[in-house]
C-alpha cells in the first residue's frame, strides 16, 4: 500500500511514521519546507517520546519521505489544523481541510481511500467534503471511499495510543467504512469501531466536550463551596467514592487545542440546543479571573507585591502553552502595575521565564501554582525559605508535601 499524508503536525507525523514502520510506503506532505527538510534529514520537528527513533527506523527501511507536494497513492490521510473562527459562536474553520482536499484531487484515482483525521464539526464530511469530491466527478462509495477517522491520542503517549486505542471509523457509505478499516488494520490493535461519518464526527467532539462539561461542574462546585465554607476537594473525593460518580478536577481553567476548541464546533452548529455545553465553556473561561481575584485577596492580607507563578503550560509535564489558562493569568497579573510577577516553568523555554528557582522565589509574597508538573510535586518547604511571605496558592492541588510553616491554600480552603 502507498499512503499520502497531508499535514505533518503532531498527529499527521506520528501516524505517517507508524504506517511506514509497518511497511507502508509513505509520503508525508507539509507546506513548511523547513519541516520537510528536517524530516528528510532524519530529524523530527515536534516533541513526542519515541517519535525520533521511529522516524530513524522508517528512513533506514526507506518507507518514509517528506515532501511539499502530494503524489498518487492508494490512501490519503488529511491531518491538518481545524481552528476556531473569529465569529459569534467560534465555529470550525474548514479552510485547511478543504485546501488539503483541493491539493490531492488532481492525484486521485478510482479505488482510492480518502480519510479525514482532523477534528471536524458535525456533518462536515456529508455537507462539504463529499460534495466537493462529487463535483470533481467521483462517485463516493464506488470510485472513492471517503472516511472520517478522528484522532484521539494523548500528547506524550501518542506512539503507544496509536496502536492500542480503539479507533472510530466513520464512512460516508458502508463500503467506505470497510475500506477505511482495512487501512487502519495495518497497525491498530484496539477495536476498529465501524460507524457512519456523522456519528464519528459527533463522537469525537463529545469525548472532549464531556471532559469540558465535567471540569466545569468541578470548577462551579469549587466556587459554590468557597461561598459556603465547604472543602470542595473533599466533596469531590467523597462523591467519587460512589460507584457511578466521576467528578473531574477543578483548576485554573481548561486549555490546550482540544477541550477549549472542540465544544464550540457543536455550539456553532446548534446554538439553541447546546445550552449546557455553552454554559460550561463560560464557566471554564471564567476561572482565570477567579484565580486572579483570589490571588489579589491573598496578597492584600500581607500587603504583598511579588508573585511567583509556577507553571505556564495548559497542563502538567508538557511544553505546550496554546490556549493555556496559566498564560492568561500570568499576562493579566503582569499587566497590573502594583505587582512584580515572575514566571517559573522548567518545561517552557521562553526568554521571560526565570530559570533559577531560588531567584524566582526570592522575596516573593505568593507562589501561584498553575500547572501540575512533576517538578512541583517534589518541592519541600526548604525551597520556600527565601520568600518574604511563605504562602502558596495551589490551583492544581499538586503540591502535597509542604510543611506547617507555609500557608498552603488550595481550592479546598481558599476563603478560610
Ligand atoms: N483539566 C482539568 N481538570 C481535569 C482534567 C483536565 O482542569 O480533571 C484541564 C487540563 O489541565 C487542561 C485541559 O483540561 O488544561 C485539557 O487537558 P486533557 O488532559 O483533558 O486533554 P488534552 O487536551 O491534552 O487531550 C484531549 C484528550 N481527550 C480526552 O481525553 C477525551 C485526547 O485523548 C484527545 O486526542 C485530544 O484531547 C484531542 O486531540 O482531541
Amino acid at each position: 500500500m502507498k499512503l499520502c499524508t497531508m499535514g505533518l503536525g503532531y498527529i499527521g507525523l506520528p501516524t505517517s511514521i507508524m504506517f511506514a514502520n509497518y511497511d507502508v510506503d509513505v509520503v508525508g506532505v507539509d507546506i513548511k519546507r523547513e519541516a520537510v527538510d528536517m524530516l528528510n534529514n532524519g530529524q523530527i520537528h515536534i516533541e513526542e517520546p519515541g517519535l525520533q527513533e521511529a522516524l530513524e527506523k522508517a528512513i533506514a527501511k526507506g518507507t518514509f519521505r517528506a515532501s511539499v507536494e502530494p503524489e498518487p497513492a492508494d490512501a490519503f490521510i488529511i491531518a491538518v489544523p481545524t481552528p476556531n473562527k473569529d465569529d459569534e459562536y467560534k465555529s470550525m474553520d474548514i479552510t485547511f481541510v478543504m485546501q488539503a482536499l483541493e491539493n490531492i484531487i488532481p492525484f486521485l484515482e478510482k479505488g482510492n481511500v480518502v480519510i479525514v483525521e482532523s477534528t471536524i464539526a458535525p456533518r462536515t464530511m456529508d455537507d462539504f467534503v463529499k460534495p466537493r469530491l462529487e463535483e470533481a466527478g467521483f462517485v463516493i462509495g464506488e470510485d472513492i471511499f471517503l472516511v472520517h477517522c478522528p484522532e484521539r491520542v494523548l500528547p506524550g503517549q501518542i506512539m503507544h495510543e496509536l496502536i492500542h486505542n480503539n479507533r472510530i471509523v466513520g464512512g460516508v457509505t458502508p463500503m467506505c467504512t470497510e475500506k477505511g478499516a482495512e487501512v487502519y488494520a495495518t497497525f491498530v490493535q484496539g477495536e476498529l469501531i465501524k460507524t457512519n461519518a456523522r456519528t464519528a464526527e459527533m463522537s469525537k467532539l463529545m469525548e472532549n466536550t464531556f471532559r469540558d462539561v465535567n471540569i466545569a461542574l468541578a470548577n462551579e462546585l469549587t466556587k459554590v463551596c468557597n461561598e459556603l465554607d465547604i472543602n470542595a476537594l473533599d466533596v469531590i473525593e467523597m462523591a467519587n467514592k460512589h460507584p457511578r460518580v466521576n467528578l473531574h478536577t477543578p483548576g485554573p481553567g481548561v486549555g490546550g487545542h482540544c477541550l477549549a476548541v472542540d465544544p464550540y464546533f457543536i455550539i456553532a452548529k446548534a446554538p439553541e440546543q447546546a445550552q449546557i455545553i455553552n454554559l460550561s465553556r463560560q464557566v471554564n473561561k471564567s476561572m482565570p479571573s477567579y484565580v486572579v481575584e483570589s490571588a489579589e485577596k491573598l496578597l492584600a492580607k500581607h500587603n504583598g507585591k511579588k508573585i511567583t507563578v509556577f507553571g505556564l503550560t495548559y497542563k502538567g509535564n508538557v511544553d505546550d502553552i496554546r490556549e493555556s489558562p496559566a498564560m492568561e493569568i500570568y499576562e493579566h497579573l503582569h499587566a497590573l502595575p502594583e505587582y512584580e510577577v515572575v514566571a517559573y516553568d522548567p518545561h517552557v523555554k521562553l526568554s521571560f521565564v526565570e530559570k533559577d528557582l531560588e531567584k524566582a522565589l526570592d522575596g516573593s509574597d505568593l507562589v501561584l501554582v498553575l500547572s501540575d508538573h512533576n517538578e512541583f510535586k517534589e518541592l519541600t518547604s526548604a525551597y520556600f525559605s527565601k520568600m518574604n511571605v511563605a504562602q502558596v496558592f495551589d490551583t492544581k492541588n499538586v503540591v502535597k508535601e509542604y510543611a506547617d510553616n507555609i500557608n498552603y491554600i488550595n481550592y479546598g480552603n481558599l476563603y478560610k
